[in-house]
Order: structure tokens, then C-alpha cells, then sequence
């Protein structure tokens, strides 16, 4: 069996990864995971991720977890272009201190926003108070000060002239900041990169979750976005 990716497009890391090996021709099996479904906590999937997230990636008999890891090794597996992690060693830092912040700020403070904006209330019929909502924007609020003021710069993409793996960990979370997100779509392709979006985009449409679904799903999610 060649490369198998578990993805679910309705997630960020799943999407950079989605469009990162289609971009660059990278042959895979595509496995669906649907998360809105409790596909993740299926015993099946946990024995390829016991953690119970996507993306994971499965190549033989080797099983990689985490969207920047698995970036990072298709980058290196495959021949993709220098840009997306270049071989420079300033130029290839930049991108790695991108990826090393991310993690705890504009990945949190989307996914809190995500979820506190529009998953509970549309997918889970939860209410959230004004003031946690009001405290979760401002706090990416803070983040987006930092992206636009630290790595954007007067840069084109995050990490200085060309597209890198930095902007798709990026631009996943963010679809609203329009310039960079222009330059984005054009340098990955518009077919693809609305391909990809296009479950997050229409997340205000979501069915109400099963009750049977919802209370399965209830402890994940809670650890996730706290
Ligand atoms: N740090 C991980 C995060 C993975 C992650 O949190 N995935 C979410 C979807 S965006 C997930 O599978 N959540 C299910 C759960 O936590 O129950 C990565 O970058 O791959």
C-alpha cells in the first residue's frame, strides 16, 4: 500500500496537508475521517492515531501524527520545489519559526474562534456567554496584530518573497485577510484551494448534531478548544 493520508477537510492541519501533496502531484490514498461523526473515536482509526486526531499519515507500515510533522515529511520524501521549505539556512528558519509559533496562538485562538463563534451554537445548539466570546476575538485579536506585524511584514508570503509551508499552515486558519490570501490562491490554484475550503465555508449550513453524536463528541471538543 502507497501513502494513505486521514483527513477530514473541515479541519485546518488536514487542509495545509491536503493541499500541500496535491499541489506537488504527491500520489495518496485519500481516507476520510469525518470528525462531525465521531469517526476519529472509532477503534479502527485509533489504531492508526491512538491520540484519535487527523491528520495522520500512513505509508507502509510507517505512522506519522501531527500536521507539521507530516509536512515535514513530504517534503522530504518527495521532490517538491525549494520554496515551500528551502533549503537556505536563514530562509528555512523563518518557516521553521513560523511553524514552532503557530501552535499555541493563531492555531488556538482560530480554533477557540471556530468553535465559540459558530460550532456551538450551529452544531451543537450550546450557547456562549458574550464575555467568553468577546474574550476569545480579543485574544486573536492580539494574534493577528503579531502575524501581520512579525511575520508578514511588507513580505508577499509570510516567510519573505515565495510561498512556503508556512503560508498553507496559515492561510487554512485565516480565509478572510484578502491580499495574502489572493497571492495564496494563486500560487497553490483557485480549483484547489476552494476545493479544500469549501466544508469550512459553508459551516453556518451544518445540520444540528445527533444527541447520540453530540454527547460522544462533547469531551473532545472541550479539551480541544480549551
Ligand atoms: N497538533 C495537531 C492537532 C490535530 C487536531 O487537533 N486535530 C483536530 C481537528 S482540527 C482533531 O482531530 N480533533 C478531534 C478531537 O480532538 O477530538 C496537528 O497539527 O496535527
Amino acid at each position: 500500500m502507497g501513502l494513505e493520508l486521514y483527513l477530514d477537510l473541515l479541519s485546518q492541519p488536514c487542509r495545509a496537508v491536503y493541499i500541500f501533496a496535491k499541489k506537488n502531484g504527491i500520489p495518496f490514498e485519500l481516507r476520510t475521517v469525518e470528525l462531525l461523526k465521531g469517526q476519529h473515536l472509532s477503534n479502527a482509526f485509533a489504531q492508526v492515531n491512538p491520540l484519535k486526531k487527523v491528520p495522520a499519515l500512513k505509508d507502509g507500515d510507517f505512522i506519522l501524527t501531527e500536521s507539521v510533522a507530516i509536512l515535514l515529511y513530504l517534503t522530504r520524501k518527495y521532490k517538491v520545489p525549494d520554496h515551500w521549505y528551502p533549503q537556505d539556512l536563514q530562509a528555512r528558519a523563518r518557516v521553521d519559526e513560523y511553524l514552532a509559533w503557530q501552535h499555541t496562538t493563531l492555531r488556538r485562538n482560530c480554533l477557540r474562534a471556530l468553535w465559540h463563534k459558530a460550532m456551538f451554537s450551529v452544531f451543537l445548539g450550546e450557547p456562549v456567554s458574550p464575555e467568553m466570546l468577546a474574550a476569545t476575538l480579543a485574544e486573536l485579536d492580539v494574534t493577528l496584530k503579531i502575524l501581520e506585524d512579525k511575520f508578514l511584514q511588507k513580505n508577499a508570503f509570510l516567510s519573505g518573497p515565495y510561498i512556503s509551508l508556512a503560508d498553507l499552515v496559515a492561510i487554512t486558519e485565516l480565509m478572510h485577510l484578502a491580499a495574502w490570501r489572493q497571492r495564496v490562491e494563486a500560487a497553490v490554484g483557485k480549483i484547489l484551494f476552494q476545493e479544500a475550503h469549501e466544508t469550512i465555508l459553508n459551516v453556518k449550513n451544518f445540520p444540528p448534531a445527533d444527541p447520540v453524536i453530540k454527547q460522544k463528541l462533547m469531551p473532545g471538543i472541550l479539551a480541544m478548544i480549551q
